[in-house]
């Protein structure tokens, strides 16, 4: 086995040195791995390039991989752990089905898939195709994501599937579409190297991005000046220039009131909004009461600040705004999206070296996920359901006529809704876990006990999982080959490293079969993964997601393929709009006019304080894979209620103390963590633990009228202390900050 140059520094992330690792010749002390595999992080939207190591047919550890270029090595907490969730004793090894009185019993493959399309077929006739439903998800790869949207149209015949980036990824995905034509962030993210100004916003990078924090500090180590825009003093913001502690709900107050600061100090490129955009004159009009004082009173953050951050960003020459779901999770996320995009418009900085904006992409393939097919309101190459056309193209790929293609189906909630109703009767699920993440879980639960029936693919027996009928074992990341889009839009290859465990199956297998018993073999017939990537080639073709162009091979000689790539001699495309011809119909970009509006709930003298949800660095989604690796559970063991010492003091809360959280949906107990780092009207609940310690008990099921996301990010609390201390002893406040 060949040694491995490794260099200690590179395993260093943000968060300290690993020490599990030791760089060391050779593998001392362990035996020697059968294979390393070269493939990537099952986590988050950064795709970190990793090496597990195999012995066995297990993966028993990982070893950095240098040379991939985003992290070229770095990892974060989660990334360095991953592989020990591949052995774990929860494994779901074979299918189950659900015995009244008994619990969850196997079944033979064969029994359980044929109880499944029996279901679906006995469901349809009797309430129609639409009454059997599907949620999908983007941890999965582009291959599997593709599959799913032919599945759902072609083999189960149904409108209603939708997928988990409809709580992350769709309100950027429309705010972009609308100002760009194309839904992807426009650089690269070497390209943060040299911006001078950058603004993150609603973005807890160092916690949720840990291994992009690297290129946020090489641009301050070239002298960029950072602005902060969150209601806690997040990791980032403590070294920031500026910190903008904005009240939760109001970000659309303070991009419109810098918006006119820009204007107000002529700092805009006017040729660029010229020659290259639209909207301009309207999107100013709907700021031109916008003052810095308004924005004050709304935004809670005083008006000098709001003014120097408009000035540092208006007088740049080089910038890049980034932004993730602190600013989408709303029922103005579309808007909060477009107010930002409307400020790098009014500059002009996009489409150049160093000049750019991007959503950050949250999930493993969140990129790639969102665009070939698997939203309610969307076919391959992101396109169009409803446009007629489009309908044309992809039916011709699938060999079907357009008219047998389903229409526009129910996004992620208004399925639940619609069981609520008794429209929609089936739930096959994948990839999602809606108990634990989807608002109002309650609501949710209920839901699920309405189903007739209920099926779920995973590897674990998540949350959901217990109220299915069926519960399929497939496959993790590792046990499959296929592609997935990082969060900057570079096409990478993951990598088989092992096949499943025990009897259970690749999701593709499991996927393929179900298509052949509903009678769809012939249209779901591949020979490898690989065939499944050419038709979503050709399906993409012409598209704005265009990934004709890129093949495994070009993916394996260039460590990824930025899309779009129309053609096989393209080399596709890391920085977008070099060219300035934007991805509308017109080729413009266009400025959307914003004005603020208020959250869907507002404060009020019952739930007076602001509740904000979130993550922290340990733990991921749902949970079902992090809360079963010890080293990150030992980290940050249970969800704390983030509060600040004055509001702590209003209601006599001390540190650790449980506290009961009410809203209008329910009520949960959290030990308090009393922090100066939060505002003092504000609450924050990280949200990837189910039950009693779920967040989403509290949230609420508002949704932005045109993403349909829900309003995670805000909504009206009231808090009690229980006079119970789940540590013993009183920690002094300011101990903990
Ligand atoms: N450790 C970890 N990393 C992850 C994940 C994970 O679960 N755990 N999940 C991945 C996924 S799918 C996603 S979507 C991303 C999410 O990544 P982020 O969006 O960075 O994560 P969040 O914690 O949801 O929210 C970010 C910040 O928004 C702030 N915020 C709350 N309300 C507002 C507001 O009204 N305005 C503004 N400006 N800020 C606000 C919160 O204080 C929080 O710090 O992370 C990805 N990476
Ligand atoms: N209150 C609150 N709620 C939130 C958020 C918030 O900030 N606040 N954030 C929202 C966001 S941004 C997101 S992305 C959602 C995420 O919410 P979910 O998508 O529900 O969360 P996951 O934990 O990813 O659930 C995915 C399930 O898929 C399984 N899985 C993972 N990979 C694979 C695979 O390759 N194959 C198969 N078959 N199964 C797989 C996992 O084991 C897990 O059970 O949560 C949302 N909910
Ligand atoms: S930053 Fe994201 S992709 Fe990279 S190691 Fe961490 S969780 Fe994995
Ligand atoms: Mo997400």
């Amino acid at each position: 086995m060949a040694k491995l140059p490794v260099s200690p520094e590179k395993i260093i992330t943000h968060f300290g040195p690993h020490l599990n690792f030791a760089p060391q010749e050779g593998y001392p002390g362990r035996d020697e791995p059968d294979a390393t595999v070269k493939t990537h992080c099952c986590f988050c939207g950064m795709q970190c390039g990793i090496q597990l190591l195999v012995k066995n047919n297990k993966v028993v550890g990982f070893e950095p991989w240098m040379e991939f270029p985003f992290n070229e090595g770095r990892l974060c907490p989660k990334g360095v752990q991953r592989y020990l969730q591949d052995n774990h004793p929860d494994r779901l090894l074979e299918p189950l089905q659900r015995v009244e009185g008994e619990g969850f019993k196997p079944i033979a493959w064969d029994d359980a898939l044929n109880r499944v399309t029996t279901a679906i077929r006995q469901i349809q006739a009797a309430h129609g195709k639409d009454a059997f439903s599907i949620l999908s998800g983007v941890s999965l790869t582009n291959e599997k994501s593709y599959l799913m949207g032919k599945f759902a149209r072609v083999a189960v015949k149904t409108a209603n599937l939708d997928y988990n980036g409809r709580l992350c990824m769709v309100s950027a995905g429309a705010g972009n579409k609308k100002a760009f034509g194309l839904d992807r962030g426009s650089n690269n993210y070497a390209d943060l190297e040299h911006a001078e100004v950058i603004i993150v916003t609603g973005a807890n990078v160092s916690e949720t991005f840990p291994t992009l924090t690297h290129w946020l500090w090489r641009a301050r180590d070239n002298g960029a000046k950072l602005i902060v825009i969150d209601p806690r003093v997040i990791p980032l913001a403590r070294t920031a220039d500026i910190h903008l502690a904005i009240k939760p709900g109001t970000d659309s107050a303070l991009y419109g009131a810098m918006l006119k600061h820009l204007v107000d100090h002529d700092l805009l490129d006017h040729d660029f909004i010229r020659e290259h955009t639209t909207g301009f004159a309207d999107t100013i009009a709907a700021v031109q009461d916008y003052t810095l004082e308004w924005a004050e009173a709304i935004t809670g953050i005083e008006k000098e600040k709001i003014r120097q951050a408009a000035d540092l960003w208006g007088r740049a020459s080089t910038s890049f705004l980034l932004h993730a779901r602190g600013i989408e999770h709303h029922s103005k996320g579309v808007e909060n999206v477009l107010g930002c995009i409307n400020l790098v418009l009014a500059t002009g900085r996009i489409g150049r070296p160093y000049c750019g904006y991007a959503t950050i992409t949250g999930q493993g393939n969140g990129q790639g996920g969102r665009e070939h097919g698997h939203k309610c309101d969307q076919l391959p190459g992101n396109r169009d359901i409803t446009n007629p056309e489009h309908r044309k193209y992809i039916a011709g790929v699938w060999g079907i006529p357009e008219a047998e293609l389903p229409g526009k189906g129910l996004t992620a909630w208004e399925l639940i809704e619609a069981i609520h109703q008794g429209e929609v009767k089936g739930l096959l699920s994948i990839c999602f876990n809606p108990l634990v993440s989807l608002p109002n879980n309650n609501y949710v639960r209920e839901a699920l006990e309405k189903l007739e029936f209920y099926v779920c693919i995973d590897f674990f027996l998540n949350e959901t999982a217990r109220h299915a009928d069926i519960v399929l074992a497939g496959s993790l990341h590792e046990e499959e080959e296929g592609t997935v889009t990082t969060a900057e839009g570079r096409v990478v290859r993951i990598r088989r490293a092992v096949t499943p465990p025990g009897n259970a199956r690749t999701d593709t297998s499991i996927i393929l079969d179900l298509a052949a018993r509903l009678g769809e073999a012939d249209k779901f017939t591949y020979a490898d993964t690989e065939a499944i990537f050419n038709e979503l080639r050709v399906a993409s073709k012409g598209g704005t997601a265009d990934y004709y162009g890129i093949t495994y091979k070009k993916i394996e000689d260039n460590m990824g393929i930025f899309w779009p790539c129309p053609s096989e001699e393209h080399p596709g495309t890391p920085r977008l709009w070099e060219d300035r011809q934007f991805a509308t119909p017109d080729g413009k970009a266009h400025f959307n006019p914003v004005q603020f509006r208020e959250p869907s709930e507002v404060t009020d003298s019952e739930f007076p304080v602001v509740l904000t949800t979130g993550r922290v660095v340990s733990q991921y989604l749902s949970g079902t894979q992090t809360r079963r690796i010890g080293k990150l559970v030992g980290l940050i063991p249970e969800p704390l209620l983030e509060i600040h010492p004055e509001l702590a003091q209003r209601y006599n809360i001390r540190q650790r103390e449980t506290v009961r959280v009410t809203t209008r949906r329910g009520s949960a107990e959290f030990p308090a963590n009393i922090v100066e780092t939060i505002r003092k009207d504000t609450v924050f609940i990280p949200y990837h633990w189910p039950g009693k310690k779920s967040a989403n008990q509290l949230t609420i099921g508002t949704l932005d009228p045109v993403s349909k996301i829900p309003e995670f990010k805000v909504c009206a609390c009231q808090l009690e202390p229980l006079g119970i201390f789940t540590q013993p002893g009183e920690t002094n406040a300011f101990d903990s900050i």
